[in-house]
């Protein structure tokens, strides 16, 4: 069998995976840093520095030098004529402005000049906002309130509107540079640009990365017109068609076949989001598998059995790219509220480990809501936890206790607040660096009721674009491309070790805990 490569497009680097699905194998992986590699981007973490009012944009130029050194670099790894399929995942809610040169220009590649010279007479816009801005608070509530208040977006969209999202990037952009915004006949997500350049035509947005624009209906997957005129005007007219994240759209630019030896005829599938992508690539992309990243913020992503959207705004859905809809929602209170309960302790993380062995599952009662800072599941303002319990616990005096408090407040809240998914977890991966503590893995299999795998998880986002391709140009079946390459580590399986009822009356707790302070 032939090659499949998965592209990823992320914030700070281009990266890329080359698989060999008859030996389940990664053949080469490549990753150019853009701070490192293009330091005359002068954007170091892969954005322009020192914008103000949440401003944060890149230079999509940027991404095209990215995309054409990490081919140079790939093309020594590997014989990239053996790649027949080809997929990819960009940044989510990134956009980029072309004007009317852009349809000429993508279609007709010169491979001896740069991709990054050829594109730039096209942009009507010379920068893009990315999902760091947060510039947009405004033109969310316009758009909320256009459309009758942010649950009829929420419910039309899969997320209320939201600063980041594509949609009131786009507002922002029409109110403040009209004339610009006129001469805009193109507006491409970063996955969906990167796709156009590698099959050189106007490539679509698939419902994965679609969704997170706040522009596409969840239960049509076609572009909203309501949201679109309370976005901005002649909107649907500059978005590309929407495509379902299987499809295929072209084939490899002859830029490409020229400049580092891809076979003519080689396939690309319709790129799609890094959450999105990700979910393909760790082997989760059928209902029945959860993935919880635990990071500087947790996050908590699922395939969905249904489409529904949260009921009270805090989550998001997103199109899965295997078919159907998924779940991701965000918590911003993750490991750096954990270390901050360790630390007002001055424990060490091995003493951080032991307070669970001197504790039992639900507390005795005491328990924690630990939002240092303001939380977004649910939508709350405090600086500073909540707990509930004996004297001396709610005075943070019992150290052993507060640590199992913050843990468990943690994921019993999230399991509350993904409630709206309707998800069964089977088997929930965990991942990012704190998964690795076997004590927090048996609080999350104990709330979930579900055993909990640990997976490495580096190049998810990459892999999950090889697996795609594959699965669409090759119909190598999706879930045995997940047997082969996400394979969880062995032995790090958790079982649930108490009862389903353990949790409720910390979950009742919580709940009362947050109705005084909503
Ligand atoms: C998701 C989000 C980020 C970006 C960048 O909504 O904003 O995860 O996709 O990785």
């Amino acid at each position: 069998m032939p090659y499949s490569l998965g592209i990823d497009s992320s914030t700070q680097s281009c990266s890329a995976i080359v698989i060999d699905t008859d030996t389940g194998t990664a053949v080469a992986e490549a990753a150019v840093n853009f701070g490192e590699r293009l330091p005359h981007y002068s954007a170091p973490s892969g954005f322009i520095e020192g914008s103000a009012d949440g401003v944060v944009h890149a230079d999509p130029l940027m991404w095209l030098d990215a995309l054409d050194l990490l081919l140079e670099d790939l093309g020594k790894l590997c014989d990239l004529s053996k790649v027949a399929a080809i997929s990819g995942a960009g940044q989510q809610h990134g956009s980029i402005y072309l004007n009317d040169q852009w349809f000429y220009a993508v279609d007709t590649l010169d491979s001896t000049e740069p991709l990054s010279k050829q594109i730039q007479p096209c942009l009507a816009r010379a920068t893009s906002p990315i999902w760091m801005d947060s510039s947009t608070r405004k033109e969310c509530a316009e758009i909320a309130s256009a459309v009758g208040g942010d649950s009829i977006v929420c419910k039309k969209s899969g997320s209320i509107a939201v600063e980041r999202f594509t949609g009131p990037q786009i507002r922002r952009f029409y109110k403040n540079d009209e004339a610009a915004y006129q001469k805009t006949e193109r507006i491409h997500l970063v996955s969906s640009f990167l796709c156009s350049i590698l099959c050189g035509a106007d490539a679509p947005i698939d419902t994965g990365d679609g969704a997170g624009m706040n522009l596409l209906n969840i239960q049509t997957w076609e572009w909203d017109d309501e949201l679109l005129d309370a976005t901005a005007p002649a909107l649907k007219a500059k978005l590309p068609e929407v495509s379902q994240g299987s499809s295929k759209v072209g084939v490899i630019s002859e830029y490409f076949v020229a400049k580092y030896g891809f076979t003519p005829g080689a396939e690309v599938v319709v790129f799609t989001g890094d959450n999105p992508s990700s979910l393909v690539g760790m082997g989760a992309s059928q209902p029945g598998k959860v993935v919880i990243s635990l990071g500087t913020s947790d996050t908590f992503f699922a395939a969905m059995p249904s489409v529904v959207a949260d009921p009270n705004g805090c989550g998001h859905v997103f199109g899965n790219p295997a078919g159907g809809s998924m779940s991701l929602q965000c918590f911003v209170n993750g490991s750096l509220a954990r270390e901050a309960v360790k630390d007002k302790f001055a424990y060490d993380w091995e003493a951080f480990t032991s307070a669970f062995s001197a504790t039992a599952p639900a507390n005795n009662g005491n328990v924690m809501l630990p939002f240092f800072s303001p939380e977004i599941s649910p939508r709350i303002e405090l600086e500073a936890p909540l707990l509930a319990g004996t004297e001396t616990f709610v005075n943070w005096q019992e150290a052993d206790s507060a640590i199992r408090a913050c843990v468990e407040g943690q994921f019993v809240n999230m399991k509350l607040r993904s409630d709206w998914m309707q998800l069964k977890p089977e088997v929930i991966y965990l991942t990012g660096g704190a998964s690795k503590n076997d004590a927090i893995a048996q609080v999350v299999a104990d709330v979930f009721q579900a055993k909990v795998q640990r997976l490495a998880v580096t190049g998810s986002v990459g892999l999950g674009g090889a697996m795609r391709a594959a699965n669409s140009v090759f119909g190598s079946d999706l879930g045995a491309l997940g047997d082969q390459f996400c394979q969880p580590q062995a032995d790090s399986t958790i079982e649930p070790q108490v009862e389903a009822a353990t949790y409720t009356s910390t979950a009742a707790r919580l709940d009362e805990l947050l109705s005084t302070h909503l």
